[in-house]
């Protein structure tokens, strides 16, 4: 690449003036903005004080790959701790085009309307190759982008959904450390992401349509099981009679799943995202339901499960990870890899044998 003349704008050498066709003010602008890296102990006090840029800073930290960034992440991770957990977070899943981002839209405009703060954020595992789909439809989120009491951060990328997941669970403390108190985690309901997202958040809504049946809507009974209410969206124009009729099916089809710990009996409820109606009745569902388990101390019984979840997946990722880079074992494991194929070696034994290679060395 040909070299930056000297006396083009483009370059910038310590101790020269700029020429002068460089507008001063632009350039010293610049120049601020470019300023060096927020200190952990600065990030920390910035994002207490519910700034949302460091908020936004601190996160990409997390997302790093850069084992600096990591360091000077989990510093802030740190320091934000005690403050983090006065939130509640809710899980919100559903099929793509069911809804999700405008249903997003309309109930984070009527929480703020409320008085709450609100962050969303998403675990999207197909998120490395769309770059997002949060980013990639902010033009859904219009007014609640722009409002000054929600904060809406894309999907980390990354190969593996324990990475992500451990990423946006990590976004979720520093979110509230920020002063949110209302936590949104989008997931698409069509892999595993969902029960990553269900062992992070308090309260988990399944967002649906009438008149589609359940393999097209490539919902898994599991993902129905783990549901605390059942949304059915685009309740209008023709479609609220279909979506009524919806509502007496889902309520019916729950009461065949066990009683769930929390004492809840999940509801089922219709909304239009869309006109912006039956919003109220979802948050009416989802406090009613904190009521009860805070009173029941599911609530926080369920977090303290989840923070031991969390340890361990931790663990399991990093050991993971660990073994699988060593350069070492990468080169066995190929080696291996073919005898087994060949049937030299029984699958056990090849395992066995790098397993105790890796703790020996
Ligand atoms: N009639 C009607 N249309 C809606 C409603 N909510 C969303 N839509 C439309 O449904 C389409 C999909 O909505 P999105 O909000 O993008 O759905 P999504 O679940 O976020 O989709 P993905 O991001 O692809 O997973 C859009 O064309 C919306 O305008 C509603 O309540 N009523
Ligand atoms: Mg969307």
């Amino acid at each position: 690449m040909k070299k930056p003349d000297k006396k083009s704008a483009l370059a910038e050498i310590h101790g020269v003036d700029q020429p002068d066709a460089v507008n001063q003010s632009v350039a010293n602008a610049v120049q601020k903005f470019r300023r060096k890296q927020p200190t952990a102990q600065e990030l920390i006090e910035a994002i207490l004080k519910g700034d949302k840029i460091a908020l936004s800073r601190a996160i990409t930290l997390i997302e790093s790959t850069n084992p600096e960034h990591l360091e000077r992440a989990n510093e802030v991770i740190q320091g934000c701790l005690p403050y983090a957990n006065k939130s509640v977070r809710i899980g919100i899943t559903g099929v793509p085009g069911v809804g999700k981002s405008t249903f997003i839209e309309a109930f984070g405009k009527y929480l703020t309307s409320l008085g709450k703060k609100v962050a969303v954020l998403a675990v999207d595992p197909s998120s490395s190759i769309s770059h997002g789909s949060i980013l990639g439809d902010k033009t859904r989120m219009e007014e609640l982008v722009k409002d000054e009491n929600a904060y809406i951060r894309p999907s980390a990328s990354g190969d593996s959904l324990g990475g992500v997941a451990r990423k946006t669970r990590e976004s979720i403390m520093l979110c509230e450390a920020c002063g949110f108190d209302t936590i949104i985690i989008e997931t698409v309901g069509v892999g595993q992401s969902e029960t990553a997202v269900h062992s992070m958040v308090d309260f988990f809504l399944l967002l649906k349509i009438a008149g589609a049946g359940d393999e097209l809507q490539g919902i898994k009974r599991g993902i129905m099981e783990m549901a605390d209410t059942i949304v059915i969206n685009k309740a209008d124009g023709d479609n609220i009679a279909k979506a009524k009729l919806a509502k007496t099916e889902f309520n019916r089809a729950l009461h065949l799943f066990p009683a769930k710990n929390s004492g809840w009996i999940p509801k089922v409820t219709t909304c239009s995202a869309f006109e912006k109606t039956g919003i109220d009745k979802v948050w009416e569902i989802i406090a009613e339901y904190f009521e009860l388990t805070k009173e029941n101390n599911y609530f926080e019984q369920k977090r303290k499960e989840q923070n031991q979840y969390w340890m361990l997946e931790t663990i399991n990722e990093q050991l993971k990870n660990r073994f699988y880079s060593h350069p070492e074992i990468m080169s066995l494991l190929e080696q291996n890899k073919k005898a087994v194929q060949n049937n030299e070696l029984s699958p056990f034994a090849a395992a066995q044998m790098l397993l105790e290679k890796y703790f020996n060395f």
